[in-house]
């Protein structure tokens, strides 16, 4: 009985994912879920890449936490672009993810026709993101050193859901003593066809390799 809610909450999600996607499709959009642990670093990616792109490109943001806008308020101060605040304390009992319906009542009537990419910064959360596709064009998750190189073996789904992983915080691999090869190892374990990019949102190192992949997917 249990089994059979689950399975009608996760095809109702995939429905109404759809026609997020159909939606995000007329804007013209790329969407891009970028999803990790609590503290990997999304935001400081996404404040090197709103730094970066947004002179030359269209770009909302969808911002996804338990409480509170601090994440939006540090990407304002980096450019003007449109950002919409998910809560999930306020309307759906706090819970630990984005699904499609927050998705679809966080944009409502709005439109944004010529956006060219739309990030949408999931709750920090190691499991249960995976589970939601909320429209997206890609998921992208985000691990940082400072994690452990086992991670990609007890979080099997979102190591394996995920099109692209941004391995960030290598500027404090060697001082935390990150075993690189066997994190690599690890994640083509579940996820053969993963592509990394290892970069420092901090200092900027490799940040280049993941703006050109945002690039090329605007360009498709
Ligand atoms: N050394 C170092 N610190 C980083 C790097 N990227 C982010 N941090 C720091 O890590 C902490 C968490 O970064 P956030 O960008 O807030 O992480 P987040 O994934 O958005 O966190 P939540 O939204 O709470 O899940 C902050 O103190 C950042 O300054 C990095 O490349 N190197
Ligand atoms: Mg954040």
């Amino acid at each position: 009985m249990i089994i059979e809610d689950v399975r009608n909450l996760l095809s109702a999600n995939d429905r109404i994912a759809s026609e997020n996607r159909k939606r995000f499709a007329r804007w013209g959009a790329y969407v891009v879920n970028l999803m990790s642990a609590p503290g990997a670093g999304k935001t400081t990616i996404l404040e090197q890449t709103l730094f970066h792109l947004h002179d030359r490109y269209r770009l909302a943001v969808i911002e996804g936490d338990v409480r509170g806008s601090y994440d939006r308020d540090r990407l304002n101060a980096v450019a003007d672009v449109p950002i919409v605040q998910i809560n999930t304390e306020v309307a759906y009992g706090g819970e630990c993810h984005l699904d499609a319906l927050m998705i679809a009542n966080a944009i409502g009537d709005v439109d944004l026709p010529g956006t060219d990419l739309v990030f949408i910064e999931n709750v920090g959360n190691l499991v249960c993101p995976a589970e939601f596709d909320v429209g997206e064009g890609c998921k992208v998750m985000v691990a940082s050193v400072t994690e452990g190189e086992d991670k990609p073996l007890k979080y099997p789904l979102m190591y394996s859901v995920c099109e692209v992983l941004l391995l960030n915080k290598i500027d404090i691999a060697a001082a935390v003593g990150f075993d690189r090869a066997q994190f690599l190892h690890n994640c083509h374990s579940v996820n053969p066809g993963l592509t990394i990019i290892e970069l420092s949102a901090r200092t900027g190192d490799g940040v280049p390799a993941w703006l050109e992949w945002l690039e090329s997917k605007i360009r498709s």
